[in-house]
C-alpha cells in the first residue's frame, strides 16, 4: 500500500448488517415479504403507490432504532483525516454514514430520509411517513416520491463516481453482494485505471474474482484494521 493517494470505497447493505438492518440477499433478506426487486422498480410505485410507499416509510422508521457500528465509525475517521481525495460511495440508503460522521459520502442509490418530487425533480429532506401524493415543498405539486433510485432508473452521481474511479489507486468494496450494477462494475472500471483492488465482505461475493484480493468476515473486525493499515502508511 505504499503509494496510495486517492481512495474511493464502495460500501453496501453488508456495512450496516451489524447495526441491526437486514441485508437484501442474505438470509430473512425479505422486507415486508417483499424481494427488493418487487417494489423497487418504477412499475411497482405505478401498479401499487401506497405498498412501495409503506416499503420505504417502515425502513424510514427503522432508522431511528439502529446506530453507526464500528465499521461506519472507522471510515468516517478514515474520511476526516486521510490528506489525499476519498470518495465513500454508498449503496446504502440509510443515514449511518452520516450519523457516523462521513463527510466526502454519495448515495448512489438515494436515501430514505429524503422525497423526491417526481414534477420538479427537486429532492427535498423528508422524516416521516411519506403518503402517495404528498404536496413537494418546492413546486407544490402532489408528486411526491421516494428519494429511491429504482431498478431501471439511473443511479446518482455516476460522472463524480466515474471520475474518481480513473483516479484512484485503490479501490475498497465493502459489504455488498456484488449483484447489482453499475456498482457491481466499479472494480472493473477501477482495476482497467490502475487502482488496486480489495473486498472486505463476508463471505465470497458475485464478483470476488475481479479483486486482486479479497478479505472475508465482519464488517466492524475487517474495516476498523483496513483503516488503521491506511493510516499507518500516512
Ligand atoms: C441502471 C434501492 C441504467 C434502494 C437498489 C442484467 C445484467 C446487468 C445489469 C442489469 C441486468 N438487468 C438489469 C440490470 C440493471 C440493474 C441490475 O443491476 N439488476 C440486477 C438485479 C441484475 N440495475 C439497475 O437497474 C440500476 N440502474 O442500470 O440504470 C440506466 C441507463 C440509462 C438510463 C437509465 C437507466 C439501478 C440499480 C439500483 C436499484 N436500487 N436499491 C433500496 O431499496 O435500498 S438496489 C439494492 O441492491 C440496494 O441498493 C443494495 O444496496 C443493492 C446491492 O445490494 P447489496 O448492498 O450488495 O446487499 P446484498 O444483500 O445483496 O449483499 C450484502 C452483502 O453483505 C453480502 O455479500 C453479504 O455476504 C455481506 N454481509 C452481510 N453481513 C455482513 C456482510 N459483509 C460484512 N460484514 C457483515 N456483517
Amino acid at each position: 500500500m505504499a503509494s496510495i493517494r486517492n481512495l474511493v470505497l464502495l460500501t453496501g447493505a453488508g456495512l450496516s448488517a451489524e447495526s441491526g438492518l437486514a441485508t437484501f440477499r442474505g438470509p430473512g433478506g425479505l422486507w415486508e415479504g417483499h424481494r427488493v426487486e418487487d417494489v423497487c422498480t418504477p412499475e411497482a410505485l405505478a401498479r401499487d403507490p401506497a405498498l412501495v410507499h409503506r416499503f420505504y416509510d417502515l425502513r424510514r422508521a427503522a432508522l431511528d432504532n439502529v446506530a453507526p457500528n464500528a465499521a461506519h465509525e472507522a471510515l468516517a475517521r478514515l474520511d476526516a483525516s486521510w490528506p489525499g481525495e476519498l470518495l465513500i460511495v454508498t449503496q446504502n440508503v440509510d443515514d449511518l454514514h452520516e450519523r457516523a460522521g462521513a463527510r466526502r459520502l454519495l448515495h448512489m442509490h438515494g436515501e430514505l430520509r429524503s422525497a423526491l418530487c417526481a414534477a420538479c425533480g427537486t429532492r427535498n429532506r423528508h422524516e416521516g411517513a411519506l403518503p402517495p401524493a404528498s404536496p413537494c415543498p418546492a413546486c407544490g405539486a402532489a408528486a411526491l416520491r421516494p428519494d429511491i433510485v429504482f431498478f431501471g432508473e439511473m443511479p446518482y452521481g455516476m460522472d463524480r463516481i466515474e471520475a474518481a474511479l480513473a483516479e484512484a489507486d485503490l479501490f475498497v468494496s465493502i459489504g455488498t453482494s456484488g449483484a447489482v450494477y453499475p456498482a457491481a462494475g466499479f472494480v472493473q472500471m477501477a482495476a482497467h485505471f490502475g487502482a488496486a483492488t480489495l473486498e472486505l465482505n463476508l463471505e465470497r461475493s458475485a464478483g470476488s474474482h475481479w479483486f486482486e484480493e479479497s478479505r472475508l468476515g465482519p464488517a466492524t473486525q475487517l474495516v476498523p484494521q483496513c483503516v488503521d493499515g491506511l493510516l499507518a502508511q500516512g
